[in-house]
């Protein structure tokens, strides 16, 4: 019995899919231009599939999981469990107009409004309660407002340098969306087994992503003070240094709060500050 998992054949989730899998202790032998690869270490099978009919499978059942975007995974409206964001494929469906309008809402009322996801506009049109018309088109809808189809789009942004190139700017954005895992409602006990296996090893990988490890010299005198300044999974580890007087403090700190705090270190009297990417966290 094996797991099946669906992910991008290729594209922007493709790499990072198959990373995270890696990170995971999970080696794909072969991918890209195979619909079907096995891993030797972790009882899957990978699908490679496009991204847009990832929620289809898994509703179906033919994945019992996968990886897809937010985007993707809401506008198709499938009958699947959302089980982990995965911190990548980071993007926002926002929409966007002509960068000499003078936009406030509501200018939207009574406009077109070109898509690729009319599900998710149609949504947020009706709870600011505008009426619009939405185009749908499958690709290159930044073009639309320049060739007259439309007066304004809702598409994913990342950098923002596609909207500046076809002379757009965001004026709302309506979902904020990165890659998640989406598992099928109906999966055997057995395989649910091994989804929360896979789902305690990405959690472990995610955690460790966003700690670091830091090791630094502190005078015995200072260490009090310092201490005060390191969360640390419990609390911070403090061996001697050969060197009489001197101590040395190994701790775990967050990625978002990391360079404050490695500044607020030095000035209480820490040296040789040493910061070591952790690869799995499990606590
Ligand atoms: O062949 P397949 O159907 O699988 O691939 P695809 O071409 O439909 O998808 P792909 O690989 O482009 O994107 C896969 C997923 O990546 C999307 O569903 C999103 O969840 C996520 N993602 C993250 C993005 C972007 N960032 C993104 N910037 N998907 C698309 N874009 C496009 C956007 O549509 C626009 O055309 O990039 C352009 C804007 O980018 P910036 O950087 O100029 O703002
Ligand atoms: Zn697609």
């Amino acid at each position: 019995m094996k797991l099946k998992i669906a992910v991008q054949k290729s594209g922007r989730l493709y790499e990072d899919s198959l990373r995270l899998l890696k990170e995971c202790g999970i080696t794909i032998a072969n991918g890209g231009n195979k619909l079907k690869a096995e891993a030797a270490n972790f009882p899957i099978e990978v699908y490679f599939l496009r991204d847009d009919d990832i929620p289809q499978y898994v509703e179906d059942g033919v994945a019992d999981i996968g990886i897809a975007g937010e985007n993707v995974v809401y506008e198709k409206r499938k009958q699947v469990d959302v089980q982990e964001k995965l911190g990548f494929g980071k993007c926002r469906l926002s929409i966007a107009v002509s960068k000499n309008e003078t936009f406030s809402q509501p200018w939207l009322n009574g406009k077109r409004i070109a898509t690729s996801y009319p599900v998710l506009l149609q949504q947020y049109l009706d709870k600011q309660n505008i009426s619009a018309e939405i185009h749908e088109i499958s690709g290159s809808v930044e073009i639309a407002p320049g060739i007259g189809l439309a007066d304004a789009i809702c598409d994913l942004v990342s950098s923002g340098s596609t909207l500046l190139t076809n002379g757009l700017k965001e004026v709302e954005t309506i979902l904020f969306s990165q890659a998640v895992l989406i598992s099928s409602k109906e999966l055997s006990s057995e395989k649910e087994n091994l989804v929360q296996k896979l789902l305690f090893r990405i959690r472990a990988v995610q955690k460790a992503r966003n700690n670091k490890y830091v090791l630094l010299n502190a005078p015995d005198n200072k260490l009090e003070d310092i201490i005060k300044l390191l969360p640390g999974m419990k609390s911070p580890t403090v061996l001697p240094l050969a060197t009489k007087g001197w101590s040395s403090v190994h701790s775990v700190l967050q990625e978002d709060d990391f360079w404050d705090i490695i500044e607020q270190l030095k000035a209480a009297g820490a040296e040789g500050i040493l910061v070591v990417p952790i690869e799995k966290m499990i606590i």
